[in-house]
């Protein structure tokens, strides 16, 4: 496995944990933890034997968003240059990854933080977690993804208040305007997270991929072109080793066993 600086990966029954690790600044994303997050999601993320990927955050904060001192490093780099390099990149492996992304927030989730927290396929929130869609505090336009991503999960008015006024929404609103899958005291988040991550890597890997492909789809395409995409997709989970798991074990009266046991086992 890689080893990064400002990113730490753990490995366990078929969960990668790729956590942010810049405590001291909440998890600005300087260009040292944003290439690492970039090339973690398009490396260890997509190796074999990962079933799920957990986003997580080191210390109060889950990520105050874009390092706002870090302009030295960045060089003459342009918003432009630096979206299109970095966050840009970012963003799309974890949407295009054919797996399940969970992010855990902690804390705030700022700016470009909240875009990160926003792309993951799910979320489960401490209480002391705060979404804050900073951008327009510092005269900036929603990016990395944002105003792609809020007005498809909260809906358009909100996600006009949210993004003009930058309020700070915490876990239980968060959770009520659909931002949230869980909300846990903060003791619990890491052990919640595994806990639920670990429900996930149990399930059938392909067909979740396939899942979350088909949701995303759902909501760009239309009706006709919608049923057209499941259906090839359902051929394809049709044929897998999984569906003769699943339909085995539904007649056999036990649980399906989708991690695999072998090399030519289902997963
Ligand atoms: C920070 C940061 C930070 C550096 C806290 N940078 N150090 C923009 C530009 C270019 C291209 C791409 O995209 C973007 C998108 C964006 O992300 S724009 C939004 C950028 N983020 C923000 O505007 C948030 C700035 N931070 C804050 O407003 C506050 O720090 C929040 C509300 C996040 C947390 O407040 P507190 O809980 O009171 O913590 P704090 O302010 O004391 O922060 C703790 C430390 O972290 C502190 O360091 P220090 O050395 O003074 O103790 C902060 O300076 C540092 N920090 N955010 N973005």
């Amino acid at each position: 496995m890689a080893t990064y600086e400002t990113v730490l990966l753990r490995e366990e029954d078929g969960v990668l944990e790729i956590r942010m690790n810049r405590p001291e600044v909440l998890n600005a994303l300087d260009v040292r933890l944003k290439r690492e997050l970039r090339e973690a999601f398009q490396g260890e993320a997509r190796r074999e034997g990962v079933r799920v990927v957990l986003l997580s955050a080191a210390g109060r904060g889950f990520c105050a968003g874009q390092d706002l001192r870090d302009a030295e490093a960045e060089g003459r780099r342009t918003f432009g240059e630096s979206l299109r390099g970095y966050y840009h990149p970012l963003i799309e492996a974890m949407l295009n990854l054919p797996r399940p992304v969970v992010a855990a927030v902690q804390g705030v989730a700022a700016g470009a933080g909240m875009s990160l927290a926003l792309a993951a396929d799910m979320r489960l929130l401490a209480a002391s977690a705060q979404f804050v869609a900073a951008f327009s505090r510092i005269g900036l336009v929603p990016d990395s993804g944002l105003s792609y991503m809020l007005p498809r999960l909260v809906g358009l008015g909100r996600a006009m208040e949210m993004a003009m006024l930058a309020e700070p929404i915490d876990a239980e609103s968060a959770r009520s305007l659909g931002l949230a899958n869980r909300v846990c005291a903060d003791e619990d988040l890491a052990s919640e997270a595994w806990a639920f991550c670990r429900r996930l890597a149990d399930g059938p890997a392909h067909a979740l991929g396939l899942t979350k492909k088909a949701l995303q789809r759902g909501l760009e395409l239309p009706l006709h072109e919608a049923l057209e995409y499941e259906a090839g997709l359902q051929e394809l989970a049709g044929r897998s080793a999984e569906y003769v798991e699943g339909v085995r074990a539904f007649r056999e009266k036990r649980k399906p066993t989708y991690r695999p046991r072998d090399a030519n086992g289902p997963g």
